[in-house]
């Protein structure tokens, strides 16, 4: 698995072209301000490790402490890997994480299988997909 971790000032996003066929959610735009994004890649070897959104959960949850953010945008990421895992199981594993981290933050998954655009603003600089 490969996460970026971005504490931001806000991001938004918008979905734009269906991306799969398969495996997909439904459309839609987002923000969320001061919160921490992890943009989330889910590789192949993940689908051998039992607990992998467990140890995605953690990772996010440490970082979040740090930052002492109580919000987190879920945005799945496939650009950070050339070896992913399958759409099905990268879907499953991202929603297993939402759950779990529900629990002590307010949570947004961003729309799996879509092209996307986001807007993030962090210390002050826009950045853009
Ligand atoms: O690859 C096209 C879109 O399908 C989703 N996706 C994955 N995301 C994370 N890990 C995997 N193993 C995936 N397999 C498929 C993503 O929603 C991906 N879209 N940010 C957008 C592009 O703008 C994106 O990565």
């Amino acid at each position: 698995m490969k996460v970026l971790l971005i504490h931001s000032d806000y991001i938004e996003f918008i979905t734009k072209e269906k991306a799969l066929r398969q495996a997909i959610d439904e459309p839609k735009s987002g923000r969320m301000e001061e919160c921490l994004v992890a943009f989330t890649a889910v590789e192949k070897d993940d689908e051998n490790i039992s607990d992998i959104a467990e140890k995605l959960v953690k990772e996010i949850s440490d970082v979040a402490e740090q930052v002492k953010t109580k919000r987190v945008v879920l945005y799945p990421y496939a650009h950070l890997s050339k070896n992913l895992a399958s759409p099905n199981f990268a879907l499953d594993v991202l929603k297993s994480a939402e759950q779990l981290l529900e629990k002590e933050y307010e949570v947004m998954r961003a729309p799996f299988g879509w092209y996307k655009a986001f807007t993030l603003k962090t210390k002050g600089h826009p950045l853009g997909e």
